[in-house]
């Protein structure tokens, strides 16, 4: 445990955290490790310039098959003069007028769908003064309640630290590094990587990752997404590779490696609905708890990733240019995006 004082928020810090090294107010965590030679290095990677878009359609995975909590979209059009301005003829009001004009709003789970977790989608308690009580914070010691906020009348909600803005100002732009879980484990059954995995199969595909680069895990679960066009059954909560939280070895090579982000295109990098077990550091979620709150790896999730991975594969390629800032969305702890890559 490093008790080193270095914050007004922390005395001591999460073992094996980043907590304070780039500064007592750091927001970004290891996106600071993406600097200006890790953007050249991405460029580096542009051979014949062609694209690949990452995300899925918006509305995917369809229903609330795989979180009953998040909704698709809906879009509704903006009210002008109390009536909904869309397909709106501009000849109502002057007969001279050809126009037609519409408008809309979204309601917008920024988590239902290709996304980024942002620094404030995950805390912890944890005794971040030495005292013996426990606090409930985020990344760097934020504070629930203080930095990370909900309007107890109103439910408005602001992340006033942690928020996906700050991700979105970096640029997110660099080296992305794709390892292709779906070609080893196919969809079923659902296999559950640990380092031993992940090790092998870099070494078979000729995979390296450096300090800085954003890891993409391929499982082949947005084939499946696609394929169900918006219907997903029950089998997508069952299907294609996870990570392994509970391998301690696994979480030592994501501390030791470096890498910036984690993006992958099943539901949250790793398994969902474990227990917390004596070794799992109190949490369910232990790569979100390694990367979210100890680290400040921001998490992407639900990524289209085949046709790239596909491509790679054809090129026996791994690395590319990532493009991927989320919205810049004020105060939001989770945001959807489109990721570009260019290979
Ligand atoms: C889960 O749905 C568990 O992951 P996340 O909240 O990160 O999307």
């Amino acid at each position: 445990m490093n008790s080193v004082v270095k914050s007004k928020r922390w005395k001591i810090r999460p073992e094996s955290s980043t907590w304070g090294d780039w500064g007592e107010n750091d927001q970004l965590g290891r996106l600071n490790l993406i600097d200006q030679k890790k953007v050249l290095q991405g460029i580096a990677e542009v051979k014949v310039g062609k694209t690949f878009c990452l995300s899925l359609p918006l509305d995917y995975p369809g229903g609330q098959v795989i979180n009953k909590v998040r909704f698709p979209p809906m879009l509704k059009p903006v009210i002008r003069n109390d009536a909904p301005y869309f397909n709106y003829l501009w000849n109502q009001v002057d007969e001279k007028h050809v126009d037609i004009g519409s408008d809309d709003v979204v309601l917008l789970h920024t988590q239902y769908s290709t996304q980024w977790d942002s620094l404030a989608h995950r805390g912890k308690l944890f005794d971040v003064m030495g005292d013996g009580s426990p606090q409930p914070v985020y990344y760097n010691g934020f504070r629930v309640d203080e930095d990370v906020i909900m309007d107890s009348e109103t439910h408005e909600t602001k992340a006033k630290a942690l928020g996906i803005e700050h991700m979105a100002e970096h640029g997110v732009q660099g080296r992305g590094v794709l390892v292709d879980l779906f070609s080893e484990f196919g969809e079923f059954p659902r296999k559950e990587v640990g380092y031993d995995d992940l090790m092998r199969i870099m070494e078979k595909d000729g995979v390296e990752i450096e300090k800085g680069d954003i890891l993409c895990l391929w499982t082949g679960l947005d084939q499946m997404i696609m394929r169900m066009k918006g219907n997903p059954d029950d089998s997508i909560t069952k299907a294609c590779a996870v990570l392994d939280g509970f391998d301690p070895k696994l979480l030592n090579w994501i501390i030791d490696s470096e890498v910036a982000a984690i993006a992958s295109d099943n539901l949250a990098v790793e398994a969902v609905g474990k227990k917390v077990t004596p070794e799992s550091n109190g949490t369910n979620l232990p790569i979100h708890e390694l990367c979210l709150f100890r680290l400040g790896v921001h998490l992407g999730e639900l990524w289209h990733l085949a046709e790239l991975a596909t491509w790679l594969k054809q090129n026996n390629r791994s690395r590319f240019l990532l493009t991927a800032p989320p919205l810049r969305l004020t105060g939001a702890v989770g945001s959807p995006l489109t990721p570009i890559a260019t290979v």
